[in-house]
Protein backbone atom coordinates (compact mmCIF):
# COMPACT_ATOMS: atom_id res chain seq x y z
CA UNK A 1 0.00 0.00 0.00
CA UNK A 2 1.92 2.78 -1.00
CA UNK A 3 1.18 6.59 -0.30
CA UNK A 4 0.43 8.69 -3.07
CA UNK A 5 3.56 10.33 -3.18
CA UNK A 6 6.40 9.64 -0.18
CA UNK A 7 4.26 11.99 2.55
CA UNK A 8 6.34 14.09 5.34
CA UNK A 9 4.71 13.04 8.77
CA UNK A 10 4.38 16.37 10.53
CA UNK A 11 3.02 15.71 14.31
CA UNK A 12 1.19 13.34 16.02
CA UNK A 13 -1.69 13.28 18.75
CA UNK A 14 -2.24 11.14 21.59
CA UNK A 15 -5.49 11.44 23.62
CA UNK A 16 -7.10 9.85 26.14
CA UNK A 17 -10.78 10.20 26.16
CA UNK A 18 -12.87 8.29 28.95
CA UNK A 19 -16.52 7.07 27.75
CA UNK A 20 -19.17 5.66 30.44
CA UNK A 21 -20.14 1.61 29.57
CA UNK A 22 -24.07 1.57 29.02
CA UNK A 23 -23.76 -1.03 31.14
CA UNK A 24 -20.45 -3.05 33.21
CA UNK A 25 -18.81 -5.42 30.60
CA UNK A 26 -17.52 -8.11 33.08
CA UNK A 27 -14.97 -11.12 31.63
CA UNK A 28 -12.86 -13.93 33.12
CA UNK A 29 -10.20 -11.41 34.16
CA UNK A 30 -12.34 -8.28 35.41
CA UNK A 31 -15.13 -5.87 34.96
CA UNK A 32 -14.68 -2.88 32.94
CA UNK A 33 -17.19 0.21 33.93
CA UNK A 34 -15.61 2.92 31.45
CA UNK A 35 -13.52 2.75 28.80
CA UNK A 36 -10.65 5.24 28.75
CA UNK A 37 -9.93 5.80 25.02
CA UNK A 38 -6.70 6.24 23.46
CA UNK A 39 -7.18 8.50 20.47
CA UNK A 40 -4.16 8.36 17.94
CA UNK A 41 -4.11 11.44 15.41
CA UNK A 42 -1.31 11.82 12.74
CA UNK A 43 -0.80 15.11 10.79
CA UNK A 44 0.66 15.31 7.15
CA UNK A 45 0.38 18.93 5.30
CA UNK A 46 -2.99 19.81 5.43
CA UNK A 47 -4.44 16.44 6.36
CA UNK A 48 -4.83 14.26 8.99
CA UNK A 49 -6.29 10.47 10.09
CA UNK A 50 -7.31 8.93 12.69
CA UNK A 51 -6.26 5.77 14.74
CA UNK A 52 -7.02 3.57 17.76
CA UNK A 53 -5.16 2.23 20.57
CA UNK A 54 -7.10 -0.36 22.60
CA UNK A 55 -4.85 -0.92 25.32
CA UNK A 56 -7.03 -1.04 28.50
CA UNK A 57 -5.72 0.53 31.54
CA UNK A 58 -4.77 -2.46 33.75
CA UNK A 59 -2.63 -5.53 32.12
CA UNK A 60 -5.28 -7.92 32.03
CA UNK A 61 -5.95 -8.73 28.87
CA UNK A 62 -2.14 -8.61 27.50
CA UNK A 63 0.88 -6.53 29.34
CA UNK A 64 0.31 -3.35 27.61
CA UNK A 65 -1.40 -0.67 29.22
CA UNK A 66 -2.43 2.89 28.05
CA UNK A 67 0.27 4.09 29.88
CA UNK A 68 2.78 1.70 28.38
CA UNK A 69 1.19 2.24 24.84
CA UNK A 70 1.56 6.16 25.79
CA UNK A 71 5.32 6.09 26.73
CA UNK A 72 6.15 3.67 23.62
CA UNK A 73 4.27 6.30 21.12
CA UNK A 74 5.16 9.40 22.21
CA UNK A 75 9.36 8.58 23.09
CA UNK A 76 9.70 5.90 20.21
CA UNK A 77 7.00 5.03 17.80
CA UNK A 78 5.97 9.07 17.08
CA UNK A 79 10.35 9.98 17.11
CA UNK A 80 10.99 6.94 14.70
CA UNK A 81 8.32 8.08 11.69
CA UNK A 82 7.81 12.05 12.27
CA UNK A 83 9.32 14.84 10.15
CA UNK A 84 10.69 12.15 7.43
CA UNK A 85 8.87 11.50 4.52
CA UNK A 86 7.27 7.84 4.59
CA UNK A 87 6.20 6.17 1.39
CA UNK A 88 4.19 2.96 2.41
CA UNK A 89 2.75 1.13 4.44
CA UNK A 90 5.07 -1.49 4.74
CA UNK A 91 7.92 1.11 5.42
CA UNK A 92 6.12 2.83 8.30
CA UNK A 93 5.70 -1.05 9.52
CA UNK A 94 9.55 -1.36 9.08
CA UNK A 95 10.47 1.43 10.97
CA UNK A 96 8.12 0.57 13.97
CA UNK A 97 9.24 -3.37 13.72
CA UNK A 98 12.55 -2.24 15.27
CA UNK A 99 10.54 -2.12 18.08
CA UNK A 100 9.95 -5.55 20.31
CA UNK A 101 6.39 -6.06 21.32
CA UNK A 102 3.86 -3.14 22.04
CA UNK A 103 1.80 -4.29 18.97
CA UNK A 104 -1.32 -2.12 20.46
CA UNK A 105 0.99 0.88 20.18
CA UNK A 106 2.17 0.09 16.71
CA UNK A 107 -1.51 -0.01 15.59
CA UNK A 108 -2.40 3.42 17.33
CA UNK A 109 -0.06 4.68 14.77
CA UNK A 110 -0.67 2.54 11.62
CA UNK A 111 -4.45 2.88 11.98
CA UNK A 112 -4.11 6.91 12.04
CA UNK A 113 -1.14 6.33 8.95
CA UNK A 114 -3.65 4.53 6.58
CA UNK A 115 -6.93 6.53 7.64
CA UNK A 116 -4.70 9.38 6.64
CA UNK A 117 -3.37 8.01 3.34
CA UNK A 118 -6.52 7.28 2.40
CA UNK A 119 -7.82 10.45 2.70
CA UNK A 120 -4.85 12.19 1.23
CA UNK A 121 -6.03 9.68 -1.97
CA UNK A 122 -9.92 10.26 -1.71
CA UNK A 123 -10.83 6.50 -1.28
CA UNK A 124 -12.26 4.71 1.70
CA UNK A 125 -9.77 2.60 4.04
CA UNK A 126 -11.76 -0.20 3.32
CA UNK A 127 -10.69 0.42 -0.62
CA UNK A 128 -7.43 1.54 0.12
CA UNK A 129 -6.60 -2.01 2.13
CA UNK A 130 -8.32 -4.43 -0.74
CA UNK A 131 -12.11 -4.68 1.06
CA UNK A 132 -14.56 -6.04 -1.04
CA UNK A 133 -18.12 -6.11 0.80
CA UNK A 134 -20.27 -3.36 0.88
CA UNK A 135 -21.63 -5.08 4.29
CA UNK A 136 -20.17 -6.83 7.06
CA UNK A 137 -21.78 -9.66 9.06
CA UNK A 138 -22.05 -8.96 13.14
CA UNK A 139 -22.47 -10.97 16.23
CA UNK A 140 -22.34 -9.13 19.78
CA UNK A 141 -20.09 -10.11 22.83
CA UNK A 142 -22.16 -10.61 25.71
CA UNK A 143 -20.08 -10.31 29.14
CA UNK A 144 -20.54 -12.69 32.79
CA UNK A 145 -24.08 -12.44 33.99
CA UNK A 146 -25.46 -12.86 37.85
CA UNK A 147 -28.32 -15.06 36.54
CA UNK A 148 -29.12 -17.61 33.57
CA UNK A 149 -32.08 -15.58 33.12
CA UNK A 150 -30.42 -12.03 33.03
CA UNK A 151 -28.22 -13.67 29.99
CA UNK A 152 -30.89 -14.93 28.26
CA UNK A 153 -32.83 -11.57 28.37
CA UNK A 154 -29.97 -10.22 26.62
CA UNK A 155 -29.67 -12.72 24.07
CA UNK A 156 -32.98 -12.02 23.09
CA UNK A 157 -32.93 -8.57 22.73
CA UNK A 158 -29.67 -8.60 20.26
CA UNK A 159 -31.25 -11.36 18.49
CA UNK A 160 -34.62 -9.44 17.68
CA UNK A 161 -31.67 -6.66 16.37
CA UNK A 162 -30.65 -9.10 14.01
CA UNK A 163 -27.31 -9.81 15.80
CA UNK A 164 -26.27 -12.87 13.47
CA UNK A 165 -24.11 -14.98 15.74
CA UNK A 166 -24.49 -15.08 19.77
CA UNK A 167 -20.98 -14.81 22.09
CA UNK A 168 -21.35 -15.69 25.37
CA UNK A 169 -18.01 -15.22 28.06
CA UNK A 170 -17.57 -17.92 30.48
CA UNK A 171 -15.66 -19.15 33.12
CA UNK A 172 -15.04 -21.63 35.73
CA UNK A 173 -18.10 -22.08 37.44
CA UNK A 174 -20.07 -20.57 35.14
CA UNK A 175 -19.72 -22.47 31.51
CA UNK A 176 -21.19 -25.62 30.84
CA UNK A 177 -24.50 -25.39 32.72
CA UNK A 178 -25.58 -21.87 31.62
CA UNK A 179 -24.36 -22.67 28.17
CA UNK A 180 -25.99 -25.55 27.93
CA UNK A 181 -29.28 -23.98 29.20
CA UNK A 182 -28.70 -21.00 26.82
CA UNK A 183 -28.57 -23.78 23.81
CA UNK A 184 -31.62 -25.25 25.09
CA UNK A 185 -33.85 -22.50 24.92
CA UNK A 186 -31.98 -21.47 21.81
CA UNK A 187 -31.40 -24.51 19.73
CA UNK A 188 -30.66 -23.38 16.31
CA UNK A 189 -28.65 -20.17 17.04
CA UNK A 190 -24.96 -19.42 15.87
CA UNK A 191 -23.45 -19.61 19.60
CA UNK A 192 -19.96 -19.60 21.04
CA UNK A 193 -18.03 -19.18 23.80
CA UNK A 194 -15.02 -17.13 24.75
CA UNK A 195 -12.95 -18.31 28.23
CA UNK A 196 -9.96 -15.45 27.77
CA UNK A 197 -7.88 -17.68 29.08
CA UNK A 198 -9.61 -18.69 32.65
CA UNK A 199 -8.72 -22.71 32.13
CA UNK A 200 -5.81 -25.23 32.23
CA UNK A 201 -5.37 -28.21 30.29
CA UNK A 202 -6.16 -29.85 33.72
CA UNK A 203 -9.89 -28.72 32.93
CA UNK A 204 -9.96 -30.28 29.58
CA UNK A 205 -12.74 -32.89 30.82
CA UNK A 206 -14.72 -29.81 31.75
CA UNK A 207 -14.29 -27.96 28.19
CA UNK A 208 -14.89 -31.54 26.69
CA UNK A 209 -18.31 -31.41 28.04
CA UNK A 210 -19.33 -28.03 26.32
CA UNK A 211 -18.77 -30.47 22.68
CA UNK A 212 -22.80 -31.02 23.50
CA UNK A 213 -23.69 -27.37 23.19
CA UNK A 214 -23.23 -27.50 19.32
CA UNK A 215 -20.99 -24.57 19.72
CA UNK A 216 -19.28 -22.55 16.16
CA UNK A 217 -16.24 -22.26 18.47
CA UNK A 218 -14.40 -22.13 21.70
CA UNK A 219 -12.31 -19.08 22.43
CA UNK A 220 -9.50 -18.89 24.01
CA UNK A 221 -9.65 -21.50 26.96
CA UNK A 222 -6.16 -21.66 27.67
CA UNK A 223 -3.41 -19.58 28.65
CA UNK A 224 -2.84 -15.74 27.32
CA UNK A 225 0.92 -16.76 25.79
CA UNK A 226 0.31 -20.64 24.97
CA UNK A 227 0.04 -22.46 21.28
CA UNK A 228 1.00 -25.93 22.67
CA UNK A 229 -1.63 -27.08 25.31
CA UNK A 230 -4.06 -25.38 23.11
CA UNK A 231 -3.07 -28.20 20.23
CA UNK A 232 -3.22 -30.63 22.63
CA UNK A 233 -6.88 -29.73 23.94
CA UNK A 234 -7.49 -29.19 20.06
CA UNK A 235 -7.01 -33.03 19.65
CA UNK A 236 -9.42 -34.26 21.94
CA UNK A 237 -12.26 -32.23 21.40
CA UNK A 238 -14.93 -31.66 19.01
CA UNK A 239 -15.70 -28.24 18.82
CA UNK A 240 -13.56 -26.07 16.81
CA UNK A 241 -10.94 -23.67 19.07
CA UNK A 242 -10.47 -19.84 18.15
CA UNK A 243 -7.19 -18.29 19.40
CA UNK A 244 -7.55 -14.50 20.69
CA UNK A 245 -4.82 -13.61 22.65
CA UNK A 246 -2.26 -15.94 22.04
CA UNK A 247 -1.84 -14.84 18.24
CA UNK A 248 0.09 -11.23 18.66
CA UNK A 249 1.11 -11.50 14.93
CA UNK A 250 1.65 -12.82 11.87
CA UNK A 251 4.12 -15.93 13.01
CA UNK A 252 2.05 -16.81 16.06
CA UNK A 253 -0.86 -16.87 13.73
CA UNK A 254 1.12 -19.24 11.38
CA UNK A 255 2.79 -21.52 13.73
CA UNK A 256 -1.06 -22.11 15.66
CA UNK A 257 -2.35 -23.30 12.13
CA UNK A 258 0.45 -25.24 11.66
CA UNK A 259 0.39 -27.16 14.90
CA UNK A 260 -3.42 -27.70 14.94
CA UNK A 261 -3.49 -24.94 18.40
CA UNK A 262 -6.81 -23.84 16.32
CA UNK A 263 -9.20 -23.83 13.71
CA UNK A 264 -10.41 -20.65 13.66
CA UNK A 265 -9.15 -17.20 13.90
CA UNK A 266 -9.56 -14.24 15.65
CA UNK A 267 -8.31 -11.05 14.14
CA UNK A 268 -7.99 -8.34 16.03
CA UNK A 269 -5.94 -5.27 14.74
CA UNK A 270 -4.43 -3.74 18.03
CA UNK A 271 -3.44 -7.62 19.14
CA UNK A 272 -1.72 -7.92 16.07
CA UNK A 273 -0.05 -4.60 15.62
CA UNK A 274 -1.86 -3.45 12.73
CA UNK A 275 -2.48 -3.23 9.59
CA UNK A 276 0.64 -4.99 8.33
CA UNK A 277 0.49 -8.08 10.31
CA UNK A 278 -3.29 -8.20 9.90
CA UNK A 279 -3.40 -8.51 6.36
CA UNK A 280 -0.51 -11.04 6.31
CA UNK A 281 -2.88 -13.27 8.57
CA UNK A 282 -5.75 -12.82 6.19
CA UNK A 283 -3.92 -13.75 3.40
CA UNK A 284 -2.57 -16.77 5.41
CA UNK A 285 -6.37 -17.77 6.67
CA UNK A 286 -7.89 -17.21 3.14
CA UNK A 287 -5.18 -19.35 1.15
CA UNK A 288 -5.75 -23.07 3.96
CA UNK A 289 -9.46 -21.81 4.09
CA UNK A 290 -9.20 -21.20 8.03
CA UNK A 291 -12.17 -19.39 8.99
CA UNK A 292 -11.37 -15.98 9.84
CA UNK A 293 -13.53 -12.93 11.54
CA UNK A 294 -12.94 -9.71 13.21
CA UNK A 295 -12.77 -9.19 17.32
CA UNK A 296 -13.86 -6.06 19.49
CA UNK A 297 -11.94 -4.29 22.59
CA UNK A 298 -14.75 -2.18 23.56
CA UNK A 299 -13.88 0.12 20.83
CA UNK A 300 -14.96 3.78 20.22
CA UNK A 301 -16.57 4.60 17.11
CA UNK A 302 -13.04 5.08 15.67
CA UNK A 303 -11.55 1.91 16.33
CA UNK A 304 -14.81 0.18 15.24
CA UNK A 305 -14.70 2.02 11.85
CA UNK A 306 -11.44 0.71 11.30
CA UNK A 307 -12.40 -2.46 12.24
CA UNK A 308 -15.83 -2.58 9.65
CA UNK A 309 -13.07 -1.79 7.04
CA UNK A 310 -10.74 -4.12 8.09
CA UNK A 311 -13.54 -6.97 7.64
CA UNK A 312 -14.81 -6.08 4.34
CA UNK A 313 -11.67 -8.13 3.25
CA UNK A 314 -13.10 -11.26 1.49
CA UNK A 315 -10.99 -13.68 4.14
CA UNK A 316 -13.59 -12.84 6.41
CA UNK A 317 -16.12 -15.43 6.45
CA UNK A 318 -17.82 -15.25 10.11
CA UNK A 319 -19.96 -12.10 11.67
CA UNK A 320 -17.41 -10.24 13.68
CA UNK A 321 -17.68 -8.41 17.64
CA UNK A 322 -18.59 -5.46 15.97
CA UNK A 323 -21.74 -4.15 17.65
CA UNK A 324 -23.48 -0.79 17.11
CA UNK A 325 -22.25 2.21 18.94
CA UNK A 326 -25.21 2.39 21.16
CA UNK A 327 -24.85 -1.39 22.55
CA UNK A 328 -21.72 0.26 24.03
CA UNK A 329 -22.24 3.75 24.85
CA UNK A 330 -24.84 6.63 24.78
CA UNK A 331 -23.18 9.03 22.88
CA UNK A 332 -20.52 7.76 20.48
CA UNK A 333 -17.25 10.44 18.82
CA UNK A 334 -17.90 9.56 15.67
CA UNK A 335 -20.89 11.09 13.55
CA UNK A 336 -22.94 9.49 12.44
CA UNK A 337 -23.08 6.50 14.98
CA UNK A 338 -21.95 2.78 14.01
CA UNK A 339 -25.37 1.27 13.23
CA UNK A 340 -26.55 -2.33 12.53
CA UNK A 341 -29.29 -3.20 10.38
CA UNK A 342 -32.32 -5.14 10.84
CA UNK A 343 -30.56 -7.74 8.65
CA UNK A 344 -27.44 -8.04 11.42
CA UNK A 345 -24.70 -6.37 9.18
CA UNK A 346 -23.12 -3.17 9.01
CA UNK A 347 -22.73 -1.05 5.92
CA UNK A 348 -19.22 -0.64 5.15
CA UNK A 349 -18.51 3.42 3.93
CA UNK A 350 -17.11 4.34 0.71
CA UNK A 351 -16.59 8.09 1.79
CA UNK A 352 -13.09 8.94 2.29
CA UNK A 353 -10.83 7.20 4.76
CA UNK A 354 -12.82 5.82 7.70
CA UNK A 355 -15.84 6.90 6.46
CA UNK A 356 -17.45 8.83 9.47
CA UNK A 357 -16.86 12.14 10.79
CA UNK A 358 -15.36 13.05 14.47
CA UNK A 359 -16.90 14.40 16.55
CA UNK A 360 -13.59 17.17 17.81
CA UNK A 361 -15.85 19.09 20.12
CA UNK A 362 -17.73 16.06 21.74
CA UNK A 363 -13.93 14.56 22.65
CA UNK A 364 -12.59 17.94 23.85
CA UNK A 365 -15.14 18.01 26.19
CA UNK A 366 -14.50 14.55 27.07
CA UNK A 367 -10.53 14.46 27.02
CA UNK A 368 -8.34 13.43 30.13
CA UNK A 369 -4.71 13.97 28.84
CA UNK A 370 -3.71 15.29 25.25
CA UNK A 371 -0.08 15.69 24.20
CA UNK A 372 1.53 16.57 21.17
CA UNK A 373 4.72 14.78 19.42
CA UNK A 374 6.52 16.61 16.99
CA UNK A 375 10.07 15.68 15.23
O1 LIG B 1 -11.79 -11.41 24.34
O2 LIG B 1 -12.85 -10.69 22.69
C1 LIG B 1 -12.44 -10.53 23.83
C2 LIG B 1 -13.80 -7.28 25.28
C3 LIG B 1 -12.73 -6.86 26.03
C4 LIG B 1 -11.60 -7.65 26.07
C5 LIG B 1 -11.55 -8.85 25.36
C6 LIG B 1 -12.62 -9.25 24.60
C7 LIG B 1 -13.79 -8.48 24.59
C8 LIG B 1 -14.99 -8.86 23.90
C9 LIG B 1 -15.92 -7.76 23.44
O3 LIG B 1 -15.33 -10.00 23.74
C10 LIG B 1 -15.70 -7.40 22.03
C11 LIG B 1 -16.44 -6.15 21.64
O4 LIG B 1 -17.67 -6.20 21.61
O5 LIG B 1 -15.79 -5.12 21.37
MG1 LIG C 1 -11.66 -13.02 23.04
Amino acid sequence: MATPAPLRLDALELRLVRLPLLEPFEVSFGRLDTRLVFLVRLWAGGHSGWGECVAFEAPLFSYETVGTALHVLRDFLGPAVLGRPVGSLAELGARLAAFRGHPMAKAGLELAFVDLVARVRGVSVSRLVGGTRRAVEVGVSLGLQPSVDALDERVNRFLALGYRRIKVKIKPGADVAVVSEIRRRHPSIRLSVDANAAYTLADADRLRQLDACGLLMIEQPLAHDDLLDHARLQQGLATALCLDESLTGYDRARQALEIGACRIVNMKIGRVGGYGEALRIHDLCASRGVPLWCGGMLESGIGRAHNVALASLPGFTLPGDISASRRYFERDVIVPPVEVASDGTVAVPDTPGIGFEVDVDFLESRTERVERVEP
